[in-house]
């Protein structure tokens, strides 16, 4: 399957139902909104909806179970969204650019990004748990609210976020590389599988299959995103090559050099499909998400 294309048609329905379920900035709080709105639609590759659109899709096809899932869709998205705003902030990452654009802080100011980060999650919960919003049943929309808030708090990004940020400049062990990346980064990636899966009905083995990939994905991607880190250049990325490193932050090429993290992204990766081995044709644009996963240059 041509997986750009699929990517490009994805986005597109994405940014549809995000422009449909997020606040006009009109109002007292037009300002505010305003600053959701710039960073929401600044750009993005949308991954997180678009891997729960996927998942739902190979359990089950139709139009309304995909239509269904699209609340959940821009959730994780708002999420996602709330959480590189944060993670920019001075106190954080100090970044002046995010997807080569000037960060939330550097237009809004901090206490504005800061709010703007925060209405972003909470809107993503009102999205999640507002009956008009989905067809989905209410049992199973309470199952993935659930599952997205373990994904975001304290055991997942924020806890992550937490432990990264503790170990900067000290030497941590491969371990707790790894949680921190299963974490910070995983948690959410994973999420947005299983919540595809619970929101289009899979049953129990289904879900293990479909968290299982999520898990394999989430590591390759993070892998790839460490690798970037040491590859890419400024333009590609927006921020400076290298700047993990230069945050005092441990990287899987930091233990196992260029070569060696390519090799482990790629076993990622093919963990991944192995997890879609009992799945059918319907699963085939993931197998061809984990491949992006592998070969994405940004
Ligand atoms: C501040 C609560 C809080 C959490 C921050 C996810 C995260 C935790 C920080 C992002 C820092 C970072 C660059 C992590 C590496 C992996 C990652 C999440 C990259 C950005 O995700 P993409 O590539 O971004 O999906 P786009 O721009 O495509 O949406």
């Amino acid at each position: 399957m041509e997986i750009r294309t699929y990517l490009n048609e994805r986005r597109l329905v994405v940014e549809e139902a995000l422009r449909r379920c997020t606040l006009e900035a009109e109002g007292p709080f037009a300002r505010h909104i305003e600053a959701m709105r710039y960073s929401l639609f600044v750009g993005g590759k949308r991954l997180r909806p678009i891997l729960c659109l996927a998942a739902g899709e190979a359990i089950n096809d139709s139009p309304a179970t995909a239509a269904g899932l699209l609340p959940v869709a821009c959730a994780l998205e708002c999420i996602h969204t709330y959480s590189l705003i944060h993670d920019d902030l001075p106190p954080m990452d100090d970044d002046d650019l995010r997807r080569g654009k000037p960060t939330n802080h550097v237009l809004y100011g901090e206490a504005a990004a800061i709010l703007a980060g925060d209405s972003l999650l909470t809107w993503g919960f009102d999205l999640l748990t507002d009956p008009a919003a989905s067809t989905i049943p209410a049992e199973r929309r309470l199952a993935i609210a659930h599952r997205i808030a373990r994904a975001a708090g304290p055991l997942g990004m924020v806890g992550g976020q937490s432990l990264d940020i503790a170990s900067e400049n000290s030497d941590i062990s491969f371990d707790t590389l790894q949680t921190i990346h299963r974490s910070k980064t995983g948690a959410l990636i994973t999420c947005a599988v299983e919540t595809g899966a619970i929101g289009a009905g899979a049953d129990g083995d289904q879900t293990a299959a479909l968290v299982r990939f999520g898990n394999q994905i989430g590591l390759a991607f993070q892998i790839v995103d460490d690798l970037l880190n040491v590859t890419s250049t400024t333009a590609t990325l927006g921020k400076a090559a290298g700047s993990d490193a230069a945050h005092g932050k441990a990287t899987y090429p930091a233990y196992f050099g260029v070569d060696g993290t390519r090799t482990r992204a790629a076993a990622a990766v093919e963990a991944a499909k192995d997890a879609l081995a009992g799945l059918n044709a319907k699963a085939e644009p993931l197998r061809a998400l984990a491949d992006y996963i592998y070969s994405r240059t940004s």
